[in-house]
């Protein structure tokens, strides 16, 4: 069985300190441990960004694909291998802006993966400009006379869009996180987690503090994740208050469960001696 220190690695970190980034880090790993995973079962898809590093941190087959990929290349990977446990990393830039229209669709198809948004309402690598995610009236060097568009609502889009797993946590709340990440690597079908990670170098609103002082938990405030309804009601709340937990949890059959040739197993594992080629290559010749 693994523990936490055979899943780090000896790449040097050169995260900024503070980065809300480590805090989930260290949960990923906690949570690998917790489930028992095994390293070969696990895949790591990352975009570019300082979330991006992610796959230099844990030692677990990963991916570090190109900025705004982390959707399409996760849902390969699983469809080629449905017995994989593939999690994503997307940063909101590269989730919400350059990776928008992978989302919805990921969403609705209910591909079996789990989708964790490094949400620091920043672009973080390049050094401070303001990202889809990031609050009206937001100053930096891309916007500074204010940002003028109000920002995306991640959890109302996944709603929205069919998700069968919607939620969100806070790195300032590790065991919720967590919990959450487990309950999210559980779910057949696609979830996504809205991770709220306070960036100390380019994000000076969006800080530790900002967060501990508003953030609620939906477990402990009844809230039913089986209602739509609700859970839209919920998405909609970002003010003195905001709720972190799981927003909304539905069982609906995943993409590969309608795949007519996923019916036999993984495809890695068919055997491919009795296939016929020639057919195929003829109509390319
Ligand atoms: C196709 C492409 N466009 C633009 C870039 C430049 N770029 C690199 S990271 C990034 C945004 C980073 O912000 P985010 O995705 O929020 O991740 P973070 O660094 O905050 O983790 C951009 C625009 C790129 N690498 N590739
Ligand atoms: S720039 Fe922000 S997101 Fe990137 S490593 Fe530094 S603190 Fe973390």
């Amino acid at each position: 069985m693994l523990n936490v220190k055979d899943l780090g690695t000896i790449v040097k970190n050169t995260w900024c300190p503070g980065c809300g980034n480590f805090g989930i880090l260290s949960s990923v790993k906690q949570v690998i441990v917790d489930l028992e995973l095994t390293r070969e079962e696990i895949v790591a898809v990352t975009g570019i960004g300082c979330h991006g590093k992610f796959t230099d941190y844990v030692n677990v087959n990963g991916i570090h694909t190109i900025h705004g990929r982390v959707l399409p290349v996760a849902t390969a990977i699983k469809l080629s291998n449905i017995d994989l446990t593939v999690i994503g990393f997307a940063g909101d830039g590269d989730a919400f802006n350059i990776g928008m229209g992978h989302f919805p669709h990921a969403c609705r198809r209910n591909v079996d993966i789990t989708y964790i948004v490094h949400n620091n309402q920043i672009y973080g690598l390049t050094t401070g400009q303001t990202s889809p995610t990031s609050m009206q009236g937001y100053k930096s060097k891309t916007t500074p006379r204010g940002n003028q568009d109000p920002p995306i609502n991640p959890l109302a889009l996944a709603l929205t869009s069919n998700a069968t797993f919607v939620a969100r946590t806070f790195v300032g709340e590790l065991k919720h996180m967590n919990m959450v990440l487990k309950e999210a690597i559980n779910h057949r079908g696609f979830a996504l987690i809205d991770v709220l990670q306070p960036c100390p170098s380019w994000n000076r609103i969006n800080s530790y503090k900002y967060y501990m002082d508003r953030v609620y938990k939906l477990e402990e405030s009844g809230h039913d994740a089986e209602s739509f309804t609700d859970a839209c009601e919920k998405a909609r709340e970002w003010d003195d208050k905001i709720p972190i937990g799981i927003f909304y949890r539905e069982d609906r059959p995943t993409y590969s469960d309608g795949m007519p040739t996923l019916k036999k197993g993984a495809l890695v594992k068919q055997p491919v001696g009795d296939v016929d080629l020639k057919k195929l290559l003829g109509e390319y010749s």
